[in-house]
């Protein structure tokens, strides 16, 4: 048998990168993309020394009751809400994530669902491919205006902060809304101005959510804040599907209470709300934010740091580069 600790991979990912795992431990990969069962991830976890998984894979209290030798869980993302960072932390087992690496390319995917939405791209599209464009015409398909209209972010953290930084080219006020209000330097830097909730929908032409999701946050955009939205804004939401209450989404897209929305998240993915789905006005995209090549890459790359890091491999052995829970070690 092989000595060394012992890694569980959950999901295929980059083989190559992930073969790096290779040179200090035995992992375990599996074949298929798999959605595991809450035994199976606590069967995986039982006898391993450190584990990568991704959003699909739920971690909490349960999963890790029998794992006594467990040490670090690496999460492929930078959300982390399917890990309970408490149970965890309180079992000694350190757990990262991947911010950073991945905020360029999820601002600029923010941006494209944005724009998509405005300017009806994913319904021209449909209805160009339907046969429907027999002869040009002045009013097909219009939209609203980006450029020069005001953008508005829920959530100012490295993401929110490049979505805004992108806005100067297009000419808009930027106005966000943040758990706290970031230091001056940094709103000058984004040109961004910070104003409480309430205001934040009522003065955004194009609402972008880029916040973490939080027992707190769930259906943060329900009813109530849709209706304080302009009729004619946007909604774009590359964060979880959870802080939106979808049902009163589609009511607000169906009723002309709101112009379009840009979804890459849902609350029960891969399922989809079917009233989402027969909307016209809504482009749906299956959670591809951070997905350019050379991102999914960085990010896997990353959790492969923090795993080696973590048990006390490699070049930064001991000090995984994103570590969320500094804490466990005292648990430990
Ligand atoms: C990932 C994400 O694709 O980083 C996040 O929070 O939602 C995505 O970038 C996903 O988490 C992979 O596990």
């Amino acid at each position: 048998a092989d000595p060394r600790p012992r890694v569980w991979v959950s999901q295929p990912l980059f083989g190559d990168v992930i073969a790096r795992l290779r040179e200090h431990f035995d992992v375990r990969t599996v074949d298929t993309i798999t959605q595991h069962s809450p035994q199976d991830i606590a069967q995986a976890l039982g006898d391993v020394d450190g584990a990568l998984v991704t959003l699909n894979d739920r971690i909490g209290a349960a999963e890790i009751a029998g794992a006594s030798r467990l040490r670090v869980i690496a999460n492929v993302g930078v959300g982390y809400n399917n890990l309970d960072l408490p149970a965890l932390t309180q079992a000694g087992i350190l757990a990262s994530n991947t911010p950073d690496v991945l905020t360029q390319t999820t601002a600029d995917f923010g941006w494209a669902l944005m724009m998509a939405a405005a300017r009806r791209i994913s319904e021209a599209e449909r209805w160009l491919r339907d046969g429907h464009w027999q002869q040009w015409n002045f009013e097909t398909l219009l939209g609203g205006d980006v450029h020069g209209s005001t953008l508005g972010i829920l959530g100012m953290g490295r993401i929110g902060q490049a979505i805004a930084r992108r806005a100067a080219g297009f000419d808009m006020r930027v106005r966000y809304h943040n758990r706290s209000r970031l230091p001056v330097e940094v709103e000058q830097a984004c040109a961004a101005h910070y104003v409480d909730f309430d205001t934040l929908l009522a003065q955004s032409d194009h609402l972008m959510l880029v916040l973490p999701y939080t027992p707190a946050n769930h259906h943060l955009i329900d009813a109530a804040a849709l209706a304080r939205m302009p009729a004619h804004a946007t909604l774009t939401n590359i964060a979880r599907g959870g802080v939106v209450d979808e049902d009163a989404l589609a009511d607000a897209l169906a009723n002309g209470r709101l112009a379009a929305a840009g979804l890459d998240v849902f609350e029960g993915e891969p399922a989809i709300n079917p009233r989402l789905l027969a909307l016209r006005n809504a482009v749906l995209t299956p959670h591809i934010a951070s997905g350019s090549l050379a991102t999914r890459r960085a990010m896997v790359a990353l959790a492969v740091d923090n795993l080696t890091a973590a048990l006390g491999f490699g070049p930064a052995a001991g000090k995984p580069p994103s570590l969320l829970n500094p804490g466990a070690r005292a648990a430990s």
